[in-house]
């Protein structure tokens, strides 16, 4: 008997894969939901009555009922239609309760259980943040609330009410609409919801708190008014405008854009302190993390600004994108983020400047996505197979994911586009759907044959494009031949030919765009960029009517997510950064150009040789830097194009990658570049430093592009520069110059101002936790020889909490990632703090420990010494007892 249990514990322990081919339908749909929550400082009963209806046809043997659950929910009630059930009816295990044989009529379900909320650090499912009590039930958090079909096709009508001491909680809300609320005895007090819209269970929300509000309207397009309110700590009241003006404009944008308008008379947004991830979109009651929220130009940066009106419009768009059309399982989670990325982005781009945000978007697709499609956690946009869902909340799922929904666009062009979104609504509303419903209805909507298309949702691994060109004077055509494949990825090693859309433009010698006829297209007149539809392995296609040998723009805007090759020379690619129309092809021109010199580099510096500048391309950099002398000059983009490919990026392209070698080369030439402009950029520094704090969008690109310069130059080691840093840090009447200038500084180890800004700071800002994180990620990524044991120290600072997601994100994420010599340290000392640390926080919460592991999972990319360290890590968490499956899927698949 004991060892049989034993068996049974080692079976239930070893985590089991889910897989997309297993998909089935549910057996019963549950019609309506009444959840009743008794909130409480010790225990919380949970009430949950569900109205059952078999899905098969009557007759036949009984079909079981599962319902998921969790070891932390304690079962204190079953009944069926109003009967307790004799526990021989049931079975319980840690993974949930199956009903044996349930009525085969529709019948009523009643299951009553109790919870520790204040207990929960996973912060999943109804836990304790600040005294307050709040919900995050995606992916699979409901389970921790109560027995539950937790999974996204199984949608219903919710009801919820809620039970609180009022004093503690004087604010009791969920999802829907208000319908009932009033005092009891003993100083509690109650609040009923109704949401009318059916919705699946990873959409409920509740939070009880004793929280202030600010409040505002919307009246949609087709005149319903709807109350908006932000919920925040009364201390933080003033600094909610921001997101309510970002909700506003996103309510606006979806009706112009898409036609969407909101569907109920409510909208609520929570900031919470304590949140594994950024927002969460449940129905009319968004929970999101305080740092999305709360902002004021003393505590918040531009960057911060932004993040605040790209997250409050992403939440919002998943009314209609994820919430009114669902995903059917949790394999389709692009269909809903992939599609509501890409409309946020939209927004983000029509609120500021399209081409600005463009960079920014591939910037990051390249330094995080790329990299994940090459390593051993490669999954496709829709995964075939996963542990634990939450792993997969990927840059893969959201921005690869939102690149395919952009080739859509590109490919049927802005209104095709539109008309596939009406029609995927005009089917689908109320649904939980796929992707390959979402490809039908673009494809339907435009009678196109989108077949070729369908690999990107299958296929993992970023697909190569290598373009070969001709120009024949004779005959005035310019051939262009393109190749593709996609490298080998974990479990696929066939991949075919995908179609990808390949937007080109021909430049003429005086720099224009040149009109562009393709061989067998009746092309539109005056049309200067051509989408090519590249399908084949190898594809030929042929200009006509060229009058002149061009330079061509190839992959405009980054019309797909590829790795590009051509045969471009150093010189085209000057041309093209000081001509090209598009202004994402103008940013590129000049990061393949330095790419290219500090690859050079990065192998003489790896040989010992001596190193030496490129002389074009100091000059490429001066005559950026002047563009901002001119009239009218795009501040963002020149900021943007004066930034050189990561170390992390370059990483990426060495084999093996010595993170010291790197780190020497592009210190080389970001030195070089300092020193050679050193007059260029103190000059525009100053000349965009303004009297007073303006937020509006020159002000805010001016600013971008001074401290851009200041943080140029402070790789001068000069201590005339530290001073100016130092003064700046004192007078900034802002966050975002504030933080600028205390970064000049936080990364010179030798310099005397640094410690005493860094106190400063602190002192200045110690009340204020989102303040905070800054200050911890700002020294953990700093590059000063040996920052391991700094970032030790901080770990025992009052300003960190390892229970809390953000100060671990900044300080130990801030760590891995910012730091490439610290956390690649050659003694193996940033190894061995990252491995202890996640063995610490995954006892504590597992999404979060599994998040930072992903420091080691490209270990196979380092030198010998290095891969064996990582890898000895990876071995001794794999081993550890008690692991959580979150961490143990990251880690085993690292280790394959
Ligand atoms: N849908 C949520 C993410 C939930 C993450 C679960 N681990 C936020 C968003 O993408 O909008
Ligand atoms: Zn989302």
């Amino acid at each position: 008997m004991a060892s049989s249990a034993a068996t049974a514990e080692k079976v239930a322990e070893a985590p089991k894969p889910i897989y997309l081919k297993d998909y089935t339908a549910p057996d019963y749909r549950f019609a309506k939901v009444v959840l009743d929550f008794e909130l409480g400082e010790e225990v919380t009963v949970v009430g949950n009555t569900i109205s059952v209806e078999p899905t098969f046809a009557a007759g036949g043997d009984p079909r079981p009922l599962f319902l998921n659950g969790d070891p932390t929910v304690e079962l204190a009630g079953v009944e069926v239609n109003g009967t307790a059930l004799d526990a021989s009816a049931y079975v319980l295990t840690k993974k949930g309760l199956t009903i044996t044989a349930p009525p085969a009529a529709p019948f009523e379900l009643k299951i009553t259980t109790k919870i520790k909320p204040q207990e929960n650090t996973e912060l999943e499912g109804l836990y304790k943040s600040s005294g307050n009590f709040c919900t995050q039930c995606e992916a699979e958090g409901f389970r921790r609330i109560t027995f539950y079909q937790d999974r996204p096709d199984v949608m219903s009508e919710f009801t919820t009410r809620i039970t609180a001491d009022k004093a503690k909680y004087p604010v009791l809300l969920s999802n829907g609409n208000l319908v009932d609320s009033g005092d009891l005895d003993g100083g509690k007090h109650f609040t009923v919801w109704e949401d009318p819209f059916p919705k699946p269970a990873y959409l409920f929300a509740l939070v009880a708190g004793d929280l202030g509000m600010i409040e505002d309207k919307f009246t949609t397009k087709s005149g319903r008014e709807v109350a908006l309110r932000i919920y925040v700590e009364e201390h933080n009241l003033d600094k909610a405008d921001w997101a309510m003006v970002s909700l506003i404009k996103s309510m606006k944008w979806d009706e112009d854009v898409f036609g969407l308008e909101y569907d109920l008379d409510l909208f609520n947004i929570v900031a919470v302190d304590d949140f594994n991830m950024g927002a969460m979109e449940n129905k009319s009651l968004n929970i999101f993390n305080s740092r999305l929220v709360l902002a004021t130009p003393q505590t918040a940066t531009d960057m911060d600004y932004s993040a605040i009106e790209g997250v409050v419009a992403h939440e919002y768009f998943h009314n209609w994108t994820g919430n009114r059309v669902t995903c059917r399982d949790w394999f389709q989670l692009s269909l809903k983020e992939g599609l509501t990325v890409y409309r946020d982005q939209e927004f983000s781009a029509d609120m500021n400047s399209r081409g600005v945000k463009r960079i920014g978007d591939v910037a990051r697709l390249r330094m995080a996505q790329f990299p994940q499609d090459a390593g051993p956690m490669a999954h496709p946009i829709r995964p075939e197979s996963y542990i634990k869902m939450d792993n997969f909340y990927t840059v893969t799922v959201y921005e690869k994911g939102a690149e395919v929904v952009r080739m859509y666009e590109t490919l049927l062009g802005k209104d095709g586009f539109r008309k596939g979104m009406d029609l995927y609504f005009e089917r689908h509303d109320g649904q939980a759907v796929t992707c390959d419903d979402f490809l039908a209805a673009m494809a339907d909507a435009n009678g196109a044959d989108l077949t070729a298309f369908k690999p990107w949702y299958s296929q993992a691994g970023t697909p190569k494009l290598d373009v070969t060109t001709e120009y024949d004077a004779a005959a005035k055509t310019f051939t262009m031949t393109c190749t593709q494949s996609t490298p080998t990825t974990p479990g696929q090693s066939d991949k075919k030919p995908v179609l990808m859309p390949i937007a080109v433009g021909l430049l003429a010698s005086d720099g224009s765009d040149m009109e562009l006829t393709l061989e067998g297209e009746a092309g539109a007149a005056g049309e200067t960029t051509k989408v090519l539809r590249f399908s084949e392995a190898s594809q030929t296609f042929v200009f006509t009517d060229v009058a002149e040998k061009p330079v061509p723009s190839i992959l405009r805007n980054f019309s797909a997510p590829v790795r590009l090759s051509t045969d471009l020379t150093q010189e085209d690619l000057i041309f093209l950064m000081a001509n090209d129309s598009d202004q994402f092809n103008r940013w590129e021109a000049g990061q393949t150009l330095t790419r290219a010199l500090l690859l050079d580099l990065v192998e003489k510096a790896g040989k010992g040789e001596e190193l030496v500048m490129d002389q074009a391309i100091v000059d490429a950099m001066r005559n950026i830097v002047n563009l901002a002398k001119e009239k009218g000059a795009d501040k963002a983009f020149i900021a943007r194009a004066m930034a050189l490919p990561s170390e992390g990026e370059l990483s990426e392209m060495v084999v093996p990658a010595d993170p010291d070698v790197i780190h020497a080369a592009r210190d080389f030439v970001v030195k070089t570049l300092a020193k050679e402009l050193k007059e260029e950029l103190l000059w525009t520094m100053r000349d965009n430093t303004s009297e007073k704090y303006e937020r509006d969008g020159e002000s805010r690109a001016a600013r971008t592009l001074k401290n851009t310069c200041l943080a140029l130059l402070s790789y001068l080691e000069d201590p005339e520069i530290d001073a100016e840093a130092f003064r700046r840090f004192k007078t900034a009447d802002n966050m975002t110059d504030q933080i600028s200038a205390l970064s000049a500084l936080s990364g010179r180890a030798d310099c005397v101002e640094r410690e005493e800004a860094i106190d400063a700071f602190y002192e200045q800002w110690k009340h204020d936790p989102l303040i905070m994180n800054k200050w911890l990620g700002l020294q953990a990524g700093a590059s000063l020889p040996n920052n391991v044991e700094n970032v030790k120290r901080l770990v025992d600072h009052p300003a960190f909490d390892i229970k809390n997601p953000n100060k671990v994100y900044s300080l130990v994420g801030g760590f891995v990632g910012g730091t490439p010599i610290n956390f690649h340290a050659a003694d193996g000392s940033g190894y061995e703090f990252l491995g202890d640390i996640v063995l610490k926080i995954d006892k504590l919460n597992g999404g979060v420990a599994a998040r930072m592991v992903g420091g080691f999972t490209r270990w196979r990319k380092y030198d010998e010494k290095r891969q064996e360290m990582m890898k000895a890590q990876l071995e001794r968490i794999v081993k550890t007892e008690g692991l959580s499956e979150n961490v143990f899927e990251i880690v085993s698949k690292s280790l394959e």
